[in-house]
């Protein structure tokens, strides 16, 4: 039960409370909070964000076929279903010419479905509210505390800006990178962290896929990338310089530089339209260990970052707010709390897992810099002779395709 009051400390500090205190309303805090709520746990999401915002936030699109059985176990996959789209063709060009792997019948068989997170993260909003569940927008946890305690505190700041105290037996920390669960670990959790020296320029472009399949250009200029989104918009990457800001290059130069690395003169033009988003991606990566302190337990971008390459990381989120959803109604439910013991080795052999994928897949599509400058010529034979594996080799593609669509 929440229980809400003005303490006689601060004048305007409201105290509220509530069983599981979910911080971030993403992928990994909505799964969560939608699988709590329709237990009859009580939760509350706290997101700092309006929903206008959440709604409009651009960002993965390709789902994992464990991520779509997730969604469909618990009743979350309608939209998806209605409105994605099965993928499950990639194709690489590269000086050699280009190939292409129908992932759909190699390694296990299985596909993406193509969906736009923003859309993914509308629907799950609206079966969460519809339910009834709890949630504060515009509402910013600043940091937890106690969390060694039994009634760990989240402090947070209201719409108004007023400070709002959160009691919570657990908190999930479900709010990315940069956010609170992150900035209160304890000393002794270790983040073990990767920065790969390369950027992306990420682009959404307001034109019709321009391939029927998700396109990888390896090139001397950098990499580019092909992936659809819907059949209006197309979402681009370029590799760019380290701390080139995401204005720097006019449309021109950047289907310039699209048309050159994807081949287009070779291989077809492609679809141009108005770039309608552009952000910078830097390559890095870090996991989290152990993912639970206490009573504060970290799932999605908050356990682990991943970079882009794979197109992992939403798919570990889902994953991980199933994992920490069970343990928790486990414990909160039955008082059985084994699954919770065991939830960061659980996840973080997933994750683990995914993040070696992604740095294969990084050292698969670039040039990747040493210390001491450009890349070694000893690198780049060792990515001729991956693409060439995988180009030739049957046992490589269902190791691909496995790794590519699974978890
Ligand atoms: P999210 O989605 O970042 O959600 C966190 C939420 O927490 C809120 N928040 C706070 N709320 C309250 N108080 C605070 N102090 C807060 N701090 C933050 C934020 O407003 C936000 O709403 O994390 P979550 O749920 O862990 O989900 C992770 C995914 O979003 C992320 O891993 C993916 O987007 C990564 N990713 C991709 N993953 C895939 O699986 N497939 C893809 O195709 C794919 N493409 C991508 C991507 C990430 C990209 N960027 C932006 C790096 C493409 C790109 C360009």
């Amino acid at each position: 039960m929440t229980n809400r009051q003005n303490t006689n400390g601060g004048a305007d500090m409201v105290e509220e409370s509530a069983d599981v205190v979910i911080l971030g309303a993403g992928p990994a805090g909505l799964v969560l909070g939608n699988l709590l709520h329709r237990a009859g746990l009580d939760c509350v999401v706290l997101e700092r964000s309006d929903r206008a915002h959440l709604h409009a936030r651009a960002r993965a699109g390709f789902l994992a076929a464990h991520t779509v059985r997730v969604l469909d176990r618990h009743g979350l996959a309608d939209g998806l279903h209605r409105r994605g789209q099965a993928h499950a063709t990639c194709e690489f060009r590269t000086a050699d010419g280009r190939f292409r792997l129908d992932y759909a019948h190699l390694g296990r068989g299985e596909r993406h479905t193509v969906y736009p997170q923003q859309h993914l993260v509308a629907d799950l909003l609206t079966s969460y509210l519809d339910a009834g569940g709890r949630l504060h927008l515009a509402t910013e946890a600043h940091r937890v505390l106690d969390t060694d305690g039994e009634r760990p505190v989240v402090e947070a700041s209201g719409p108004d800006g007023r400070p709002v105290r959160w009691r919570a037996r657990y908190v999930a920390g479900c709010d990315g990178r940069h956010g609170a669960a992150r900035r209160s670990l304890p000393p002794g959790a270790v983040v073990h962290h990767h920065d790969h020296g390369l950027s992306w320029l990420g682009l959404l472009a307001e034109a019709p896929p321009s391939l029927d399949a998700v396109g990888y250009a390896v090139h001397e200029r950098g990499f580019a990338g092909h992936m659809a989104r819907t059949a209006q918009i197309t979402r681009y990457y370029l590799q760019c310089e380290r701390g080139t800001p995401p204005d720097a290059w006019s449309e021109d130069r950047i289907w310039h530089e699209l048309d050159e690395r994807m081949r287009s003169a070779e291989h077809g033009p492609l679809h141009r339209g108005s770039i309608v988003q552009r952000s910078v991606v830097d390559l890095e990566c870090d996991v989290v260990e152990p993912l639970r302190h206490g009573a504060l337990l970290l799932a999605g971008d908050a356990a682990s970052l991943i970079t882009p390459s794979a197109a992992k990381g939403a798919n570990l989120a889902v994953l991980e707010a199933e994992l920490l959803a069970a343990a928790l109604v486990d414990e909160l439910a039955h008082g059985d709390g084994r699954a919770l013991a065991g939830y960061s080795a659980r996840c973080l052999e997933y994750i683990w897992r995914a993040q070696e994928f992604s740095h294969w897949m990084v050292r698969l599509l670039h040039a990747v810099p040493t210390p001491h400058g450009g890349p070694s010529s000893f690198d780049e034979g060792l990515r001729r002779a991956r693409l060439s594996a995988l180009r030739t080799s049957r046992a490589q593609q269902d190791w691909f395709a496995e790794n590519y669509v699974g978890l």
